[in-house]
């Protein structure tokens, strides 16, 4: 398998409800977090295309479950961020029932990328997400985003902070600091998702 090349990503499908979905064969890497995370950023970052998921000006408002395919067979998903405040409790319950499922039935997925802003880490929705994962067994790579808002010294305190957090509560993660503003921990990103992609092709072929 030749090496991805993430700035060939193209957008393939956008679907409203998760069991609309009729993608099939290959593999499937999840980008999931709070609304407002930096979710789009994050895949724009990681494949230094400015528009290719966009954002809107509205966090939330996007409640469209999103595909881009790296090359056939091997795809980016960007979910609808969680808990977004400014909607009715009904219509966010509605929102994470779609996400769940996505997470629960799609077997399809090889990996998580879960962002968190460093600020505000481990919220309630996350947790949840981290037990989907577990039962699942499902990896996690988290990425403590926005670093950028913080003092490098404190960066590093909260992210042992969150290591030690999240290692009572599974095992199957990694965890890095992220900023798509300041262009940290990209290559760190990609090379996680060439480690997924490459175990699938290797276990497939
Ligand atoms: N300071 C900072 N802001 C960011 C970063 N990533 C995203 N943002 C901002 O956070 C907001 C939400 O980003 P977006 O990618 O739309 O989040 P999404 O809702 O999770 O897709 C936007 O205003 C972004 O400009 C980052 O690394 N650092
Ligand atoms: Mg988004």
């Amino acid at each position: 398998m030749n090496a991805l090349d993430y700035t060939k990503t193209n957008f393939l499908k956008s679907y409203s409800q998760a069991t609309d979905i009729e993608i099939q064969d290959g593999v499937e890497i999840a980008f999931v977090g709070y609304s407002n995370s930096g979710k789009s950023s994050a895949i724009n970052a990681l494949t230094n295309q400015k528009k290719l998921s966009r954002f809107s000006k509205t966090p939330g408002r996007t409640q469209l479950i999103n595909f881009f395919e790296i090359v056939s067979g091997f795809r980016i998903v960007d979910l609808p961020g969680y808990g977004y405040a400014k909607v009715p409790l009904l219509v966010r319950e509605k929102w994470q029932r779609k996400i769940y499922y996505y997470l629960e039935k799609r077997d399809q997925i090889k990996g998580l990328v879960l962002l968190m802003d460093i600020r505000h880490p481990l919220k309630t929705l996350d947790q949840k997400i981290i037990n989907i994962a577990t039962s699942k067994k499902i990896s996690v790579f988290v990425l403590l985003n926005k670093c950028d808002k913080m003092k490098e010294v404190q960066q590093k305190i909260q992210l042992n902070k969150v290591y030690e957090k999240l290692y009572t509560l599974f095992n199957s993660f990694e965890i890095e600091l992220f900023s798509s503003v300041k262009k940290i921990g990209i290559k760190k990103l990609q090379l996680k998702l060439d480690h997924w992609y490459k175990t699938y092709f290797i276990l497939n072929n």
